[in-house]
């Protein structure tokens, strides 16, 4: 029996033990030109951005961090620290929303500069605010003073930068008076239900009506088990939403199997385009992905998806976190997604637009190892990251050898082989020599680089190899047979 368990993810599959099914996936693997750029990705932006922008995680000088989750959650706040009717408070910041400092086409110049060629936006958080009018809401940004269509004007600006849109919607949803985390029991209880699932599926046609160049639907708060409950609406919604967008990329957060199964079901099957589970954590190794596609999303704090006014002494990640991130991300196949949680104002803080441009000059100087370079089939080194194509290698180094030597394991029956190295950022050239070092009975051989001592670099930097057809491996070794 194979057991093959994914801690992160509800994901549970004994292959010789399937289960019966009737809701499971609705597409195999894609390869239309949608996934072929998913695929090409390599870095996204997120964005949190809705009431809860407004406190940043604070109120009266109060912090939440006692009380609440994570600065999104701030509605949550519970406890000695929470002010008195806390909810209420928060539920009638749609009275004094208005981000005047908010403007879309800043955003999209910035996220352009920093390289990222997708945005995931907070089209509606937990709360319910939706931040486009929405005709099926009473509480949304036209009942606001801001009375723009915020998601709108997002769609418009990063698709005018050449950079991919997907809409983050929760379903989970504070505001509706038909939502319920818990199946409900009674008559007006599944009455309420059935009005939210209708309103659900009434704004998800609405924003695919509205914003024709989005392309993926990025779904969150599906874990209740009153929507976990509900597969057969679920399964029938996602193909609804697939028959009015053709191409459109939903991943696998949206929906669960008739057993409750979660992004995958109960055999183990991918439920959507991609995996979406990873989450402030990433895959240990690539094996364990299956070959599906995949991203993971990224808090620059540890745990702050929405602003926070005051980060206090926690830690935040720094572009080389970021960059290690990202290359590890891409030598697995994966995209990295980044979050921004903008001000209540609607800017960009001073911290993570400084992270923006620092990313940003490392991609565009490193851009085909991160773009071009998939996932390569060689052994993992403890220097980098491998990343590559048909034609090349990318080693990103972070941890530099003290020798001055980078010694790469290549099978002894590769066909395709390093042949030559360079610094991808300055093109300078590389001295390489492949050797027998007499290791391994002779399974591989070893592909030394040397890195010039006068070659200083205070970030990770990246070694491009050109690969050529191997000559007859045995001809090069040096020792006899045996
Ligand atoms: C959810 C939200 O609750 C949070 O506010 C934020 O929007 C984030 C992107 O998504 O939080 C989650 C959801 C799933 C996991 C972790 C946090 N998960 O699967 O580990």
């Amino acid at each position: 029996m194979t057991a093959i368990t994914n801690p992160w993810t509800t994901r549970s599959r004994t292959a010789d033990d399937p289960v019966d099914v009737r809701y499971g996936p609705l597409v195999a693997r894609r390869d239309d030109e949608g996934m072929r750029r998913f695929r090409r990705y390599g870095l996204g932006q997120f964005i949190h951005f809705g009431l809860y922008s407004i406190p940043g995680n604070e109120w009266n000088g109060v912090s939440a961090s006692e009380g609440a989750a994570a600065p999104e959650w701030i509605r949550a706040w519970r406890g000695p620290s929470a002010p008195e009717d806390w909810a209420g408070t928060y539920d009638r910041l749609n009275e004094v929303f208005d981000p005047t400092g908010l403007d879309a086409g800043e955003w999209a110049r910035q996220a352009k500069r920093m390289g990222a060629r997708y945005v995931i936006f907070t089209t509606k958080h937990h709360d319910g605010f939706a931040l486009w009018p929405s005709a099926h809401s009473d509480y949304t940004v036209a009942q606001s003073p801001c009375g723009r269509d915020l998601v709108g004007e997002v769609v418009d600006a990063y698709t005018a930068e050449g950079i991919d849109v997907f809409l983050y919607f929760s379903v989970l949803d504070w505001h509706h008076p038909g939502y319920t985390t818990s199946v409900p029991a009674d008559d007006a209880g599944r009455a309420g239900w059935q009005d939210f699932l209708d309103y659900t599926r009434a704004q998800l046609l609405e924003l695919l009506e509205r914003y024709p160049a989005a392309r993926g639907l990025w779904f969150d708060g599906t874990w209740d088990a009153s929507w976990v409950a509900s597969y057969e609406f679920t399964h029938r919604l996602e193909q609804e939403l697939r028959a009015r967008r053709p191409g459109l990329i939903i991943g696998s957060r949206f929906r669960n199997d008739e057993h409750g199964a979660r992004h995958f079901d109960s055999n183990g099957r991918l439920l959507g385009d991609y995996e979406q589970g990873w989450e402030r954590k990433l895959p240990a190794d690539h094996a364990m992905l299956d070959g599906h596609d995949w991203d993971g999303v990224m808090t620059i704090g540890p745990n702050a998806w929405g602003y926070m006014r005051h980060t206090g002494d926690q830690y935040q990640k720094t572009a080389d976190d970021l960059i290690d991130l990202l290359m590890r991300c891409r030598s697995m196949g994966g995209n990295l997604v980044v979050n921004f949680g903008p001000d209540g104002d609607g800017r960009m803080t001073p911290y993570e637009g400084e992270i923006a441009e620092q990313l940003g000059a490392w991609v565009a100087a490193n851009a085909e190892a991160v773009y071009d370079g998939g996932h390569v089939d060689l052994d993992p080194t403890g220097m980098g990251w491998l990343t590559g194509d048909d034609e090349r290698v990318f080693l990103t180094v972070v941890n530099r050898p003290v020798t001055g030597i980078a010694r790469l394991r290549v099978p002894a029956d590769a066909s395709r082989v390093p042949v030559s190295a360079r610094l991808l950022a300055s093109g300078q050239g590389l001295e390489l020599r492949r050797t027998d070092i007499g290791f391994d009975l002779d399974a591989a051989t070893y592909c030394d680089i040397a890195i010039p001592s006068d070659f200083v670099s205070t970030r990770a930097f990246v070694i491009e190899l050109t690969l050529g057809d191997a000559v007859d491996p045995a001809a090069e070794r040096i020792d006899a047979y045996m």
